[in-house]
């Protein structure tokens, strides 16, 4: 095989790592913040809730300290729409603006770039109590959460995105502590929700736009590539099938304005079709965005052959596990990827793939803003923290990165999960996922205190020597 001459990363190539609020900031009560779904979820008993997490919102500035010795281009936080507007819609909430406001000043200090997310799963709770998304008005409420803001940290923040992983809410809510009971029941009701996302995420690209002369705005969907279990052409369709509900669906409404028609014939069989008023076609045609900012941890198999109906129920509540379509696709275990502690494949290469179909699909400039292996990892004397399996996935996936710009992919920022340990979707805070370890556990808040794992070491090296060093 012909070698590749490597191409380099861009000079301006935006080096970070990624936090969501309510998995990082703890605080859930504090000067004036609104209760959201979060705070309140089907939250698994036997690991911590989201209450104090890693109480980044009382040492936001020891961790941006410590994201700019590793050397930051960029952090990647969302913003608590319930510390901006408590109720949802209705009245603002100084302190809330405040607290971003210094999070964001702290950040331009040392020159790190704010890469925003507006939204990430914590839907303020009024708003989930009068229907939450399937709710029309539930699009207004974030377009004005939106304006909101555009106005009071536009002059500082270049890059904004609008909904993470409305894609893994719509497929796999309830293993994010949003859904209650069986999916099949609520999946109308969940199309319905997805619309109106869709709907007001393009009225936001639009209402950017507008308002912010150089701002850049993206959606942040989770995307995987599809492989079929083989080459039977009941798995490629299969996989082609799961690929456009999973991904396309999502992409193509976000850039071309659109349904995907396999998505939309799914939809049709299934009975799930969402009500679409008059004009929501040209809103959705409307709205552009500059970006695409993506999340990916692992491939996706599944196969077409439904012979066997003992395999039929496989369903593990995980947002990285396939939940089968009767008919469609199923699951399938790719016999070729090592799964990290928690059960998740690993698969760079899988990187690469993806990275090049979205690129070819559209042609937009993309952004890695999750990426990562979730590990128990051991504190262990003098303040050590030997997490080679980290740096060993992360190294695999850089490289990778870097063959699809080799490719022609243009890749302009990467941003791993997590800047900092914060507590799991699921799983609680032993699923550790950041640089830097927090002190705690489960149930016992010892002293927070922010250490240094090994990976936080060598990914400063990654960044000053811009990729070279891996
Ligand atoms: C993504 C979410 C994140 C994050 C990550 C890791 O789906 O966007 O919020 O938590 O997955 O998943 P988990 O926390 O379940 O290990």
């Amino acid at each position: 095989m012909i070698r590749k001459e490597l191409k380099d990363f861009p000079d301006d190539f935006l080096w970070g790592a990624s936090t969501s609020a309510y998995q990082v900031e703890g605080a859930w009560d504090e000067d004036g913040k609104g209760l959201s779904v979060m705070d309140v979820g089907n939250h698994p008993e036997d690991v911590t809730d989201f209450k104090v997490a890693s109480d980044h919102y009382h040492n936001y500035k020891k961790d941006v300290a410590l994201m700019a010795e590793m050397g930051f281009k960029t952090y990647r936080f969302s913003i608590a729409w319930t510390r901006i507007i408590p109720e949802g819609t209705g009245e603002i909430n100084q302190k809330g603006i405040e607290f971003y406001s210094n999070l964001i000043d702290e950040l331009l200090k040392y020159d790190i770039e704010p890469l925003v997310t507006m939204y990430h799963f914590d839907l303020p709770l009024a708003l989930q109590k009068k229907g939450g998304w399937e709710n029309r008005e539930t699009v207004d409420a974030f377009v004005n959460y939106a304006e909101v803001l555009f106005d009071e940290f536009g002059d500082r923040v270049q890059y904004w995105l609008t909904i993470n992983e409305q894609n893994m809410m719509i497929l796999h809510g309830d293993a994010l502590g949003l859904l209650e009971g069986d999916p099949d029941n609520v999946k109308k009701g969940l199309y319905q929700s997805n619309h109106h996302m869709l709907v007001a995420q393009s009225m936001v690209f639009d209402l950017c736009h507008k308002k912010l002369e150089s701002a850049k705005i993206g959606p942040a969907p989770n995307i995987s590539t599809v492989y079929p279990a083989s080459s039977k052409p009941e798995d490629v369709l299969a996989a082609n099938n799961y690929s456009s509900i999973r991904n396309w669906l999502y992409l193509d409404a976000a850039v071309f304005g659109r349904y995907n028609a396999t998505a939309w014939s799914f939809m049709e069989e299934k009975g799930i079709i969402p009500e679409i008023k008059d004009g929501d076609m040209e809103i959705l045609k409307a709205g552009k965005p500059d970006f695409i900012a993506f999340n990916y941890y692992t491939s996706a198999s599944v196969e077409g052959d439904f012979k066997d109906e003992k395999k039929e129920s496989n369903y593990e509540g995980d947002q990285q596990v396939v939940d089968n379509e009767k008919g469609l696709y199923r699951r399938h275990q790719n016999e070729h990827l090592e799964k990290t502690e928690f059960g998740w494949e690993i698969d760079p290469i899988g990187f690469r793939t993806t990275l090049r179909e979205i690129y070819s699909r559209y042609n937009l400039p993309l952004i890695v803003t999750e990426n990562g292996l979730g590990a128990y990892d051991k504190l262990e004397e003098n303040d050590k923290i030997n997490d080679n399996y980290r740096i060993d996935y992360l190294k695999k996936h850089i490289k990778q990165a870097q063959l699809a710009i080799t490719d022609g992919v243009e890749l302009f920022g990467y941003c791993p999960w997590s800047a900092i340990d914060l507590v799991s979707t699921h799983q609680g805070i032993n699923k550790r996922y950041g640089f830097i370890y927090v002190n705690r556990d489960e149930f016992d808040l010892k002293d927070m205190r922010r250490i240094k794992k090994k990976s936080f070491h060598w990914y400063k090296d990654v960044i000053e020597s811009n990729g070279k060093h891996l």
